[in-house]
């Protein structure tokens, strides 16, 4: 048997390639955490030491893949990656991109978790799964942006509630019951709870993205560098509104 009569089973794959000339973004999202952060006793609602990991891991991805993702922002379990409107990494091949960011996110997950749970063990091997979305113009970008911040703020509104509720030796039925359909700032207000006291990064999420460094400034430091933008910096702000793009106009350049 040689090598050459069993070349055909490569007819069999296939690859599916991501639209051209479209905004290429990669959620991950963390597999079963309800259990994983029962198991690990994430504080409720926010745990600052797992946001904390899930940012590093997300500037590690920003520092390995910083010819290709422009930003990213994340939330409880889950991160979106904005790769460049004219990536061409892994020539847009949808497989490759996500399986490359998954592994080395979960990868780093795993290597950093000491650094940020100094007191307590990793029980077993976390998992993240992946998916990439095309989306064609910087408007709807903007507005998958808008779409995860509010989920963030809506889900940050509820736990707050939630957890009040339990606290106040509500059984979790019982705190279910009450907040189903409620308008959840009327809640908040009756359950005289000071939102916006709450730490920024439960309220606002992580947004990652890099500085914009002055081409003649770098150009001092390091003649051959000029390729290799910014430091990466880790924000928690309002992506709804323009201000912030309008202050950062090369993140989302067409
Ligand atoms: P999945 O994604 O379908 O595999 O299932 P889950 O369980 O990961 O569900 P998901 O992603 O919708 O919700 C995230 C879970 O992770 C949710 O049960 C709350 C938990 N989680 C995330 N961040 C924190 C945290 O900071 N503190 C606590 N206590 N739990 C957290
Ligand atoms: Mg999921
Ligand atoms: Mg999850
Ligand atoms: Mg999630
Ligand atoms: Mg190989």
């Amino acid at each position: 048997i040689n090598n050459v009569s069993l070349e055909y089973v490569r007819s069999f794959e296939f690859d599916s390639k991501l639209m051209p000339s479209t905004w290429i973004v990669v959620r991950i999202d963390g597999c079963h955490f309800h259990r994983f952060s029962e198991i690990h006793e994430f504080a409720k609602p926010n745990d600052d030491r797992a946001l904390n990991l899930m940012n590093s891991c997300a500037v590690a991805i920003l520092e390995k893949f910083w010819e290709d993702v422009v930003f990213a922002y994340g939330v409880s379990d889950e991160y979106s990656f904005i790769l460049n409107k004219n990536s061409n990494l892994y020539q847009r091949r949808a497989n490759k991109i996500i399986s490359a960011i998954v592994s080395y996110f979960t990868s780093t997950y795993v290597m950093r978790w000491k650094d940020f749970f100094a007191q307590s063990e990793l029980k077993y091997p976390p998992s993240f799964d992946g998916r990439a979305v095309c989306y064609p113009s910087t408007e709807i970008i903007r507005d998958y942006l808008s779409w995860r911040q509010v989920d963030c703020h809506i889900n940050n509104q509820y736990n707050s509630c939630f957890w009040k509720l339990v606290a106040s030796r509500k059984s979790k039925r019982e705190a279910q019951n009450s907040l189903k359909g409620a308008q959840l700032q009327k809640k908040i207000e009756e359950l005289a709870i000071d939102y916006n006291k709450l730490p920024i990064m439960y309220r606002q999420g992580s947004s990652i993205y890099r500085e914009k460094v002055d081409n003649v400034l770098m150009h001092q430091e390091n003649e051959e560098s000029t390729e290799c933008y910014g430091k990466v910096i880790v924000e928690h702000i309002d992506i709804i509104g323009p201000t912030f793009w309008l202050e950062h106009p090369n993140i989302l350049d067409e």
